[in-house]
């Protein structure tokens, strides 16, 4: 066997890659979104000793350790690079910063006139330490575990960048989008090609799959999600599939709703993260056998624990685990959660037998 075909037989056997690759399992493979975080303490003393958020993502030893600590503690199926969707508009040159308790923050883009602040030029070199991390973490993790890059989504991410952080009702990308739909496309047109290239650039670095969150695709009309959310991700499993095929994409559009259908037509990802809304009978039915699909517990249903976590978990195997299939949260694990509770919950999707 030659070196190279060895490990591609050692990277098909890795449960999440052959989800992901479309057979359907006896037991799913399992991650969870954010399973690096707040809510395990060795994070939190981390945390503690570096400057601040950007300097955790931007410090190979750090971000290596902090994707580390739940595949020691929880055995998953997959680690997820510790980083943040945000490194993307920063590399950019945009300002971001997080401040205690209130959430990322970034000098909002006021006017169209503002997008000439930002370029592409700098972009390897401000996530150098992002690809080191990958690199380390490909020699480090156990060969069983699948390791994951990601990006936010263009208009995810424009969503913070117009905004200057988080939102409640995205009235300054909504003003963009309706105002100027001209000047958002150019936006979410630099935003496609700057996140092409950091997958690409990830994969090359050692992802083995990449996962695009466009966490807040739900707030549109059709119309407007089919342009800003689904036409966006398209190009961009196109990109990764033109230049590193045979690497999976899967694509999160969280909120999608009835559209999720249209998502598993026409994007052409390998899997569907499911939001926690997502019906299953119809989510077996119209998706699964276009696409696999990933998800969808409440992470709210894990910080409760006991019967109502069994009963959630029960289920959601009982619609998905019958085809291709990885299981996870609906949305990002939260802060208050009970490790212990993600520990029962594993111990429930081990031992399930489809
Ligand atoms: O320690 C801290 O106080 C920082 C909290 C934190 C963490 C742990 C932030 C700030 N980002 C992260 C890591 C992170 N973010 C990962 C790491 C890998 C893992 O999953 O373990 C990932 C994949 C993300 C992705 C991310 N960041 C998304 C998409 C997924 C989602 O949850 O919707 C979004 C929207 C962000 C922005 C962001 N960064 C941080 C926070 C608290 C937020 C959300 C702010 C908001 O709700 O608007």
């Amino acid at each position: 066997m030659t070196q190279a075909s060895k490990k591609s037989s050692q990277q098909a056997a890795k449960k999440m890659l052959r989800a992901l690759n479309g057979e359907t399992l006896e037991s799913p493979p399992v991650w969870l979104m954010r399973q690096a975080g707040r809510y395990l303490p060795e994070y939190r003393e981390l945390r503690r000793k570096a400057a601040g958020f950007l300097d955790l993502c931007y410090t190979p030893d750090y971000a290596v350790e902090v994707t580390l600590q739940p595949i020691r503690r929880f055995g998953f199926d997959a680690a997820i690079l510790f980083s943040d969707i945000l490194v993307v508009p920063h590399a950019l040159g945009q300002k971001v910063w997080f401040e205690e308790g209130a959430g990322p923050r970034l000098d909002a883009l006021q006017e169209p006139g503002d997008l000439a602040r930002l370029s592409r030029a700098g972009l390897h070199d401000t996530l150098a330490p992002v690809y080191e991390t990958l690199r380390r973490l490909s020699r480090e993790l156990p060969p069983e575990t699948t390791l994951i890059g990601f990006a936010g989504a263009p208009w995810t991410v424009a969503s913070y960048m117009l905004e200057g952080g988080s939102s409640k009702d995205f009235a300054a990308g909504k003003r963009w989008a309706y105002g100027d739909p001209a000047a958002m496309q150019r936006l979410i047109d630099l935003l496609v090609d700057a996140t092409g290239d950091y997958l690409v650039a990830q994969i090359d670095a050692g992802a083995e799959a990449v996962q695009i969150f466009d966490s807040w695709a739900g707030v549109w009309p059709e119309a407007h999600l089919r342009r800003w959310c689904l036409a966006p991700a398209k190009a961009l499993v196109a990109r990764v599939k033109a230049e590193r095929p045979g690497v999976p994409v899967i694509v999160f559009p969280r909120g999608a709703g009835l559209l999720y259908e249209v998502y598993a037509d026409e994007c052409g990802a390998d899997a569907l993260g499911l939001d926690t809304t997502v019906p299953l009978g119809w989510a077996r039915q119209a998706l699964q056998p276009k696409v696999c699909l990933q998800g969808n517990l409440d992470p709210l249903l894990l910080v409760a624990g006991g019967t109502s976590l069994r009963e959630g978990v029960e289920e959601i195997l009982r619609f998905l685990a019958g085809g291709p299939f990885v299981f996870n949260l609906g949305h990002g694990i939260v802060p208050q959660t009970p490790p212990e509770h993600v520990a029962e919950m594993l111990a429930q999707i081990r031992a399930w037998r489809g």
